[in-house]
C-alpha cells in the first residue's frame, strides 16, 4: 500500500468511530456494511443534532412566538440553507423538504404533469430508472395522456445517447433520469442530456438519490430544472428528503399536498397558496430530520466532497478487482471509470439471495433482488443481482472480506 493509500485508511479508521454502529458484529464476526445504496449507516454528530432537537429545541415550526418554537424554526431553516449551499441553489425557497425522494419525485410527478402535460406530450426516461423515478410518471401519463418513452442503454450498462437524441423530439416535455444508476452504479453524463434537452425545449428532473450523496452537486451548472434526493442516503435520517426546482418553474406548478402551512388564506370557497417553499409543504414536516439533515451535510462537508468521491472510486476499483478474480462472477455495469461506488454482480449456479444469505453469516451486509429497479432486470435478461454499494467509511479490508466470503459461498453451494 502506497503511502497515501495508507494514510487514507488510518483516516478512514479515526472516521469510523463516530459511527457507532460499524463497531458492531454480525454472525460473530466484524461488520462489513456494504448496503450504503439503500441506506447509510449515521454519525454521532447526527443522532446528537436529532436528540437535542427534541430535548432542547423542540416545537412545531411556522406558527409558534413562544421561545421553543422560534428556536426550533432557525434551526429548521438554518437546514434549508445548509442543503441551499449543498447544492449551490440560488435561493433557500427553491429547497422544498418532503419525506423522501420518492415523495419529491411523485411531487413533482403530479404537479408538473397537471400544469404542463397534455395528451401526446412526451415524458423521456432510461431503462436503468428505480421504481421511484417510472412509477410516478407512469401515473402522471395515466392521468394526462401523456406518453412515456425509455432511453435505451448500451451493452455495458450505459445510456444509448445516440438513441436519447433520435428520441428527443418537439413533443418531449420532460426529461427525468437518475444521475448514478442504483444497480449499475452508471454516472449518467447530466451535463451533456441537459443541454441536449434544453435545446429541444425539455425540462429535465434529476433523480439524485445515489449522486448527492457521494459526489460535489451544484445545480446552476448543473442546469437541471428539478433535483431529488433522500437524507438517508447521506448520513441522515429516514423521512426526509428534497425537491429542488428552477424558481419560475415552481411558481408555475400547483401544490400538490394540501393543508396546514401551504396556503396564504382559506376561504370556504377556495384558497390561495403561500409562497415558495411552503407552498409544498403541507402539513408538520419531519422536523428533527430536517435538523438531522443539515447535521450529515456538515459532517459530510467536514469530509470533504472531492475525498469522499476519490475514496469511493479507490473502493469501486478494488471491488472491481477482486471480484475480477472470482470464477464465474459477472460484473453488471461499466467499467469502474464511468461508476459511482456501487458494484451489482451475478454469479454462475449462486441465486443472489442464497449469495446474500451467506456473506451475512460472515458479516457481509450486501443487498439481493431486483433494488427497485425490475425493467432494468428485465432488460439485463436476469431476476435479480446481488449489490455491494460502499460509502467513504468503507475499507480495503472490507472488499477483500466481501470477495473472500463470496469464494467461500460458492463453494459452500458446489458442496449441496
Ligand atoms: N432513486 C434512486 C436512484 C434510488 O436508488 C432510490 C432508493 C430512490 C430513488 C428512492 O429513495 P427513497 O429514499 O425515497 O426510498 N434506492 C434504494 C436501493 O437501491 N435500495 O434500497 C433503496
Amino acid at each position: 500500500m502506497s503511502g497515501a493509500a495508507a494514510s487514507d485508511e488510518a483516516r478512514v479508521a479515526r472516521l469510523r468511530r463516530d459511527f457507532p454502529i460499524l463497531a458492531r458484529e454480525v454472525s460473530g464476526k466484524p461488520l462489513a456494511y456494504l448496503d450504503n445504496a439503500a441506506s447509510t449507516q449515521r454519525p454521532r454528530a447526527v443522532l446528537d443534532a436529532m436528540t437535542a432537537a427534541y430535548e432542547r429545541h423542540y416545537a412545531n415550526v411556522h406558527r409558534g412566538i413562544h421561545t421553543l418554537a422560534q428556536e426550533a424554526d432557525e434551526l429548521f431553516e438554518a437546514a434549508r440553507e445548509k442543503v441551499r449551499a449543498l447544492l449551490s441553489a440560488p435561493s433557500a425557497e427553491q429547497i422544498i423538504f418532503t419525506s423522501g425522494a420518492t415523495a419529491a419525485i411523485n411531487l413533482a410527478a403530479r404537479s408538473f404533469g397537471d400544469r404542463f402535460l397534455n395528451p401526446g406530450d412526451e415524458i423521456l426516461l432510461t431503462e436503468m430508472e428505480h421504481h421511484a423515478n417510472l412509477v410516478p410518471w407512469q401515473q402522471t401519463a395515466e392521468r394526462t395522456g401523456a406518453v412515456i418513452r425509455y432511453v435505451p442503454l448500451t451493452d455495458d450498462g450505459r445510456l444509448d445517447l445516440d438513441a436519447f437524441d433520435r428520441l428527443l423530439g418537439p413533443r418531449t416535455k420532460l426529461v427525468a433520469l437518475t444521475a448514478v444508476s442504483n444497480v449499475l452504479g452508471t454516472i449518467n453524463p447530466l451535463a451533456e442530456i441537459i443541454s441536449r434537452a434544453h435545446a429541444a425545449g425539455a425540462e429535465v428532473l434529476v433523480d439524485g438519490a445515489q449522486s448527492v450523496p457521494h459526489m460535489p452537486c451544484d445545480v446552476q451548472s448543473l442546469g437541471c430544472d428539478l433535483l431529488v434526493f433522500s437524507g438517508h442516503k447521506m448520513l441522515g435520517p429516514t423521512g426526509v428528503g428534497v425537491l429542488y426546482g428552477r424558481r419560475d418553474l415552481l411558481e408555475r406548478m400547483p401544490p400538490f399536498l394540501g393543508g396546514g402551512s401551504m396556503i396564504r388564506e382559506v376561504r370556504f370557497d377556495g384558497f390561495l397558496p403561500a409562497d415558495l417553499p411552503y407552498k409544498f409543504e403541507a402539513g408538520t414536516p419531519p422536523i428533527a430530520e430536517v435538523i438531522g439533515l443539515g447535521a450529515a451535510i456538515d459532517y459530510l462537508g467536514q469530509v470533504g466532497w472531492e475525498w469522499i468521491e476519490r475514496r469511493e472510486r479507490l473502493l469501486t476499483e478494488a471491488a472491481h478487482r477482486a471480484l475480477g478474480r472470482i470464477e464465474g462472477l459477472r460484473i453488471i455495469g461499466p467499467e469502474p471509470r464511468h461508476k459511482g461506488g456501487i458494484v451489482s454482480f451475478a454469479i454462475d449456479r449462486l441465486h443472489p439471495h442464497d449469495a446474500a444469505e451467506l456473506l451475512d453469516r460472515q458479516g457481509v451486509a450486501v443487498r439481493a433482488g431486483h433494488h427497485c429497479a425490475m425493467p432494468l432486470h428485465q432488460r439485463l435478461g436476469l431476476s435479480a443481482s446481488t449489490r455491494a454499494s460502499f460509502y467513504f467509511y468503507n475499507t480495503l479490508e472490507e472488499v477483500e472480506r466481501l470477495a473472500e466470503a463470496l469464494e467461500k459461498a460458492k463453494a459452500v453451494f458446489r458442496r449441496k
